[in-house]
């Protein structure tokens, strides 16, 4: 019989209604187990570790990270998958970041969470958990049918480096316009095969658990000031995520190019992402990107905001020599980027 080990970090799923203030505040795991008798009827064991501390993810962190990385270490040959429940507000920077935290995974990480909490009558929390744990311990020829780290939520299954939440009112929470979906339940489930990734034969798990969230954004706007863009460039970080317009553009101005220019020779690696959601960066297509390139701007091609974001952290903890960390963000590590 499968395993299947749910770690519970808190989010909606797992929250109620304070009974004065009406604020959702997080409950603890026994509390949700109560709302779902159905989970002892699916054929399979399931363990479960609760976070001491149950949060709101938008308290997530790197530190947290690095826990879950840990407790995904010490539990992965005993468990055939895992079920991670998370607030949907960071819930792509999670599953991004233990993207790139785990190197060769050959077992399902799903992360799940839903819009209303699971004591609600209309709730979304038990159709999500209970796919979620099918996805988890769905095998074929006796090898996971999805050893990636997703996102489980609303019938669809997306890899999670891919994803973004874009919805905070729909139960259709995320979406992944630059990759398809992995899975998607209806009558049946059905998965994608030719979308999924498989790590290569033999290859044990690699935990990298050092990230560096030394990281600034640097959001394009027509108008933006020197002051701002000189705030952001020479402040005391390593890397930058620079958002830019359609495929990778940015003003011509003289003063913004010095100030990306004197970025780089002074060590800093900068990203270029575009604020479309859908569609790649193209670094010289345009005389408007031309600059960037020839100055030595990584292209971030199509990835998304949270997973350049968690891919430099991770990058600056690998690598101290800026080139290096460029040379990886411009290359596919975990399916998080294509290459074009
Ligand atoms: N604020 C919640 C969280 O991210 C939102 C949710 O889970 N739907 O923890």
């Amino acid at each position: 019989m499968s395993q299947i080990l749910i770690i519970y970090t808190g989010g909606t799923i797992g929250m109620m209604s304070d009974p004065i203030t009406k604020v959702l505040k997080p409950i603890n795991f026994e509390q949700i187990m109560d709302n779902v008798p159905e989970l002892e009827k699916l054929n399979c064991k399931i363990k479960v570790h609760s976070f001491e501390e149950i949060i709101d993810s938008s308290n997530m962190n790197p530190a947290i990270w690095s826990e879950l990385a840990g407790l995904i270490e010490a539990n992965y040959h005993e468990n055939d998958g895992f079920v991670i429940l998370h607030g949907s507000d960071t819930m792509a920077y999670t599953a991004s970041a233990l993207s790139f935290m785990l190197e060769n995974l050959g077992k399902p990480i799903i992360f799940t969470g839903s819009q209303l909490p699971i004591s609600a009558i209309r709730t979304d929390a038990k159709e999500n958990l209970m796919t979620a744990i099918e996805i988890a311990k769905a095998k074929k020829n006796d090898r996971a049918r999805v050893p990636e780290v997703c996102i489980y939520f609303d019938y669809k299954l997306f890899r999670g480096n891919r994803a973004f939440k874009y919805n905070s009112s729909k139960f259709e929470a995320f979406r992944s316009p630059n990759y398809p979906i992995l899975a998607e339940s209806g009558v049946h489930l059905r998965f994608s095969a030719n979308d999924i990734r498989h790590p290569q034969d033999g290859e044990e798990l690699i935990i990298h658990n050092n990230l560096i969230s030394d990281v600034a954004v640097l959001k394009l706007y027509p108008g933006i000031g020197q002051k701002v863009v000189e705030a952001i460039l020479n402040s005391d970080v390593r890397g930058v995520v620079m958002e830019t317009f359609g495929a990778g553009n940015t003003t011509t101005d003289d003063w913004f190019l010095n100030l990306l220019e004197k970025a780089i020779k002074d060590g800093k690696v900068i990203v270029d992402i575009s604020q479309c959601k859908v569609g790649t960066v193209e670094l010289g297509r345009y005389e408007t990107s031309k600059q960037l390139k020839d100055m030595g701007i990584a292209s971030g091609y199509d990835m998304t905001f949270e997973s350049a974001v968690t891919k430099m952290m991770y990058l600056l903890g690998e690598f101290d020599d800026p080139a290096l960390v460029k040379q990886y963000m411009e290359q596919d590590l975990r399916g998080e980027i294509t290459v074009s």
